[in-house]
């Protein structure tokens, strides 16, 4: 098992994807083990994109990622980071393949929709970058008792 974030940034969230983009992520068998919207400051998205400080692309990132609301959501499952990364497509939309996330609904290497963690090491780190243990350690077996049904 693999945990992995996807974000869901504010092109995606603008666009009224939040919806279509979990039902692809359910539907590829990964698990959300825990889900937030929020609006990015700068310091949080620097802090987040630190490895992509003082690459040219950096400053419009930042801009980007806090000029409105993300969904930050913690995934679980079987080859997750492999998984997700399947389901989202190559950075640049131009490039990713048919039928991917950001091929459908990325304006361009930036406003590219979703944000998948590149490694399953990755997938740790920025998942409790944005999410604290008691909210991971949520279990689907609580989620899917019967007792937690029809209340
Ligand atoms: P990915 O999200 O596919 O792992 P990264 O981690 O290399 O891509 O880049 C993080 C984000 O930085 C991308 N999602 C994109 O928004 C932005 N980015 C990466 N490369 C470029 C680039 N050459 N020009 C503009 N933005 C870029």
């Amino acid at each position: 098992m693999e945990r992995t974030l996807l974000i869901i940034k504010p092109d995606g969230v603008q666009k009224h994807l939040i919806g279509e983009i979990l039902s692809r992520v359910e539907g590829a068998g990964l698990t959300i083990k825990s889900m937030r919207m929020l609006q990015l400051d700068r310091r949080t998205a620097g802090r987040f994109y630190a490895v992509h400080r003082g690459k040219p692309f950096y400053q419009s990132l930042i801009e980007y990622m806090t000029s409105g609301p993300v969904v930050v959501t913690a995934l679980e499952g079987l080859s997750g980071v492999n998984r997700l990364r399947s389901l989202i497509g190559a950075t640049d939309p131009s490039q990713a393949e048919e039928g991917t996330i950001r091929r459908l609904y990325g304006d361009s290497i930036e406003r590219n929709t979703v944000h998948g963690s590149d490694s399953a090491e990755n997938g740790l780190v920025e998942t409790a970058f944005f999410f604290g243990t008691a909210e991971l350690d949520i279990t689907t077996e609580n989620a899917q008792d019967e007792s937690y049904v029809n209340r």
